[in-house]
């Protein structure tokens, strides 16, 4: 069995009805071969779960370092939930250690500061070809997911449980 059919997510989410929701979608611009993908995952996810096209909003930022004050900015439209999309790829130097900690930890502190979840797709892979496998490839979509739990998450926060 693939990961993809192992994955929870994907099997079991018939019940969502996403109609009533607005979604920010930020995407970084580094490796867009990449993050086209996801956010294309995500929009067609999200369509499939009722929201409507003109709820899906796309904010586009330079590199995933900048997805923390792209979803900030994303915020203030006051969204049921947002996705951060990006696609770090290690590279000889520390940067990619630097920026995928930076970036894991600033969207962790939106979604304690902010009462709006933000989920996080950001890819963090050793080389292009597990990026590729996982937008798309046979790793799956790791956007479509991620637009399943911006689905989930925004109705749960909507009950206030
Ligand atoms: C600088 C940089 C590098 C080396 N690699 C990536 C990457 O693999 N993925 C990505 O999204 N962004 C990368 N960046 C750009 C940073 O995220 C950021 O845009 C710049 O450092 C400017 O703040």
């Amino acid at each position: 069995m693939s990961r993809v059919e192992k994955n929870k997510n994907l099997n079991n989410n018939t019940d969502l009805n996403g109609s009533s929701l607005k979604i920010s979608i930020v995407v970084s611009q580094w490796n867009s071969q990449i993050t086209d993908s996801l956010y294309k995952a995500s929009f067609s996810k999200l369509k499939k779960l009722g929201v409507k096209t003109e709820n899906i909003n796309r904010i586009n930022v330079s590199g995933s370092f900048e997805l923390i004050f792209g979803c900030k900015a994303a915020i203030k439209g006051n969204p049921n939930s947002i996705i951060a999309i990006g696609s770090l790829i290690k590279g000889e130097t520390k940067h990619f250690d630097f920026i995928s900690n930076a970036v894991t930890n600033g969207i962790k502190d939106l979604n304690i500061l902010f009462d709006i979840p933000i989920i996080f797709s950001v890819l963090t892979d050793n080389n292009i070809d597990q990026a590729i496998n996982r937008s798309g490839g046979k790793h799956g979509n790791k956007g479509e997911e991620a637009a399943i739990a911006a689905v989930e998450m925004a109705l749960l926060n909507n009950k206030k449980v």
